[in-house]
């Protein structure tokens, strides 16, 4: 990666009833698994949120927005950004093991789904973003190969304890062109280079790189109020937006 800090666009996926066992305590203010992307542009194909079972969390509460869920690690930087009361202080509301928040319906901004659910993604690193990942199948290699693996697999869905109808329901949202790789950007690649699976490191990595780089230069909007529009003109607008509705912060690391 280059100089300087990262930044991201953390999208606030707001937890609804039935609260998991461990988030009941807080059932009485607004709970958000926050989600690192770097694409806020494509948060209209979003159909589920991604945590590592594996992993732990935290909730901690923030100034202005809210209780968070995301890693230790988030938290502590998030700290030093002006989300807490004191600079470099924030305090551990629940300890959390990504496992206990699997199932958990979701409320996330722009999204044609009005309800989506935490599944398992077993590539999340824990030392990148808030450890938290939105998923949008239509135009992330990574999110579609992870979706088809719980589709298909229902073996794979039972041992996390996902239900059939948190996952089966769920397309990927056709929600930008790329000329060449059409409306399901991800989809075509995933066929094209022949993925088996989210353990496909190589595959996926150079399917990652196809879709950027094509998406932010040639990629058109089909969706939302910038319909029409080229990607690198309505990045920073469709951003802002979602800052301006208190549906994202930003973040950097
Ligand atoms: B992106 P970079 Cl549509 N572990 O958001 C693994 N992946 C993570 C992560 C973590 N801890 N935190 C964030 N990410 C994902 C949208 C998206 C993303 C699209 C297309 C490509 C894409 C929807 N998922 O990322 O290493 C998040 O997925 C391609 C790399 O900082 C985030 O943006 O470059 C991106 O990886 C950040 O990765």
């Amino acid at each position: 990666e280059g100089a300087g800090p990262q930044e991201y666009t953390v999208v606030k996926m707001e937890v609804l009833d039935p609260f998991p066992e461990v988030l009941k305590p807080f059932k009485s203010k607004k709970v958000f698994l926050v989600a690192a992307t770097l694409r806020p542009e494509t948060m209209y194909g979003q159909t589920n949120c991604w945590v590592h079972p594996d992993l732990k969390y935290i909730a901690f509460e923030t100034v202005k927005d809210g209780v968070f869920v995301c890693t230790k690690r988030a938290a502590r930087n998030m700290s030093y950004q002006g989300f807490t009361k004191k600079d470099g202080e924030f305090t551990v509301l629940a300890e959390i093991n990504g496992q206990q928040l699997m199932g958990t319906a979701l409320k996330s901004p722009f999204t044609s789904y009005p309800k989506i659910y935490v599944l398992p993604m077993l590539t999340i690193k824990e030392d990148k973003g808030t450890g938290v990942v939105t998923s949008v199948p239509s135009d992330a290699p990574d999110d579609y190969a992870a979706l088809v693996d719980l589709q298909k697999k229902p073996a794979f869905r039972e041992k996390y304890g996902i239900e059939d109808h948190m996952v089966l329901p769920f397309k990927p949202v056709p929600i930008l062109e790329i000329p060449e790789f059409g409306n399901l950007s991800a989809v075509h690649l995933y066929d094209l280079l022949k993925i088996q699976s989210q353990n496909d490191k190589d595959k996926l990595a150079q399917a990652k790189e196809m879709v950027y780089l094509k998406g932010f230069y040639d990629g058109v909007l089909l969706v939302g109020i910038y319909k029409g529009k080229k990607i690198q003109d309505v990045k920073k607008l469709l951003q802002t937006k979602l800052v301006e509705e208190k549906s994202a912060v930003i973040y950097y690391e």
